[in-house]
C-alpha cells in the first residue's frame, strides 16, 4: 500500500508558493495514495508566533486544505498538536539523530543567520519532522525542493534505528514535482517565496483580493530582454512567472512561451494575474464558508482520531524495540 504524509506550517498566511509546491499536489496525489495531510503547528512555533495569529492561521490552513480540494472522506486531515505521539516519537528519535548532521541542515543555517537568539527547537525540528513521517509508515512524502535535505535525514535516522533495534520504520521516498517545486519571490527571484518574508509584495497570498493580485504581478521584477522565455540561468525572474502561470493554468511551459511570443511583459503579467485570480476565487469562497464552521472542527477531531490510531501502533513498536516497559 502506498501511503503519503505532508503538511504546511501555519507560520504565516498561505501564498501561491505553498499552493504550487504543496497544496496543489496534495489534491492530485490523494487519489493515488492513502494520504495523511497534517498541519504542523508544533513546527510553526520553532520561531515565535503570536498566540492569536497561530490560532487563526491553524484554522485557516485547515480550511484552505479543504477549500483547495482535499477530500476528508478520502484523506486524513489533522493538527499535529492533537496527536501526542509526534512529540513522543520525536524525543526517541532525537536519541538517534547526530548533532553534526543537524548542524548541516541548510534551512537551520538560513533561519538562524544573523539572529542573536534562536530556539533549540529550530535546531531539532528536522527530527520532529522525521517522527511525523515515520509514525505513519509513509512510503512517500511530497516536498518542495528545500525540504529534500530533511527527508534525507529522516531516512538516515530511520535506517539507523532499524539497524540498531530491528525493522520498525518504512523508509520514505520524496515526491518532487518539476514545475512549481521552488516558486521564488516576486521581488527577488533569488529567494524562495516565503510566508515569513515581511515584504508584502514578494508573494501573492491565497486570500489576496483580485486587485492586490493584479498590483503584485504588475510590480513583479522581470528583466530588460522583453521576451517571455523560460531560462532559469539567464532569466530567473521571468522563468519564475512562467512557472507560476504553468502551475495555475495547468499548461506546458512551451505553450505559454508560444502564446506570448513577441508580446512583451505587460500583456503576459496582466494575463498571469487573471489566470491566478480565476483559480483562487472559488478556493476563497469555499474557505469563507468553512473557516468558522463546526464542520471544520468535526473534520479535525475525526482526523486526529484516525491519525492517532495509526501513530500509536508505530510508537508502541518503537518503544518496545528500544526496550521500554510497555503495558
Ligand atoms: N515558494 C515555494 N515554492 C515551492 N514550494 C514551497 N513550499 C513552501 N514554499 C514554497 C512547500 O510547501 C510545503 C510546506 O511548507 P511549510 O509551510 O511547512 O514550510 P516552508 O517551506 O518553510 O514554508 P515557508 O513559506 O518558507 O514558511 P516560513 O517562512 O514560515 O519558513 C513544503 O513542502 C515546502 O517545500
Amino acid at each position: 500500500m502506498k501511503r503519503l504524509l505532508s503538511g504546511i506550517k501555519p507560520s504565516g498566511d498561505l501564498n501561491i508558493g505553498g499552493y504550487g509546491g504543496a497544496l496543489r499536489q496534495y489534491v492530485k496525489l490523494q487519489h493515488d495514495y492513502e494520504s495523511f495531510f497534517f498541519i504542523p503547528d508544533y513546527h510553526a512555533v520553532t520561531v515565535y508566533q503570536d498566540p492569536k495569529e497561530l490560532h487563526e492561521r491553524t484554522r485557516d490552513v485547515a480550511a484552505l486544505y479543504l477549500a483547495a480540494g482535499i477530500d476528508p472522506g478520502r484523506s486524513t486531515i489533522f493538527l499535529q498538536s492533537q496527536v501526542p505521539a509526534h512529540t513522543e516519537l520525536g524525543w526517541l528519535l532525537e536519541t538517534q539523530a547526530h548533532f553534526g548532521e543537524l548542524k548541516r541542515m541548510t534551512q537551520f543555517k538560513e533561519k538562524s543567520e544573523g539572529k542573536d537568539v534562536v530556539s533549540s527547537a529550530l535546531f531539532t525540528y528536522p527530527v520532529l519532522m522525521a517522527a511525523d513521517v515515520l509514525l505513519y509508515q509513509a512510503t512517500h512524502v511530497p516536498v518542495g525542493d528545500d525540504q529534500k535535505q530533511h527527508l534525507e535525514l529522516t531516512r538516515d535516522v530511520a535506517e539507523r534505528f532499524n539497524k540498531r533495534f530491528g525493522l520498525t520504520f518504512t523508509l520514505p521516498e520524496p515526491i518532487i514535482q518539476d514545475i512549481g517545486s521552488r516558486i521564488m519571490g516576486l521581488d527577488d527571484p533569488g529567494k524562495k517565496m516565503s510566508k515569513s518574508n515581511p515584504n508584502q509584495n514578494s508573494c501573492v497570498l491565497l486570500m489576496d483580493s483580485p486587485d492586490d493580485i493584479r498590483r503584485k504581478f504588475s510590480k513583479a521584477v522581470t528583466d530588460s530582454e522583453g521576451q517571455v522565455r523560460h531560462d532559469w540561468e539567464q532569466k530567473p525572474a521571468v522563468s519564475n512567472l512562467i512557472e507560476i502561470y504553468s502551475v495555475f493554468a495547468d499548461e506546458e511551459i512551451a505553450v505559454i512561451e508560444r502564446r506570448y511570443e513577441g508580446q512583451g511583459y505587460g500583456v503576459f503579467k496582466k494575463e498571469l494575474a487573471e489566470v491566478v485570480i480565476q483559480k483562487l476565487l472559488p478556493i476563497q469562497d469555499k474557505y469563507r464558508q468553512l473557516v468558522d464552521s463546526s464542520e471544520l472542527d468535526r473534520i479535525l477531531i475525526d482526523g486526529a482520531k484516525r491519525a492517532a490510531d495509526v501513530a500509536s501502533d508505530t510508537l508502541l513498536a518503537a518503544k518496545k524495540a528500544m526496550g521500554f516497559v510497555t503495558f
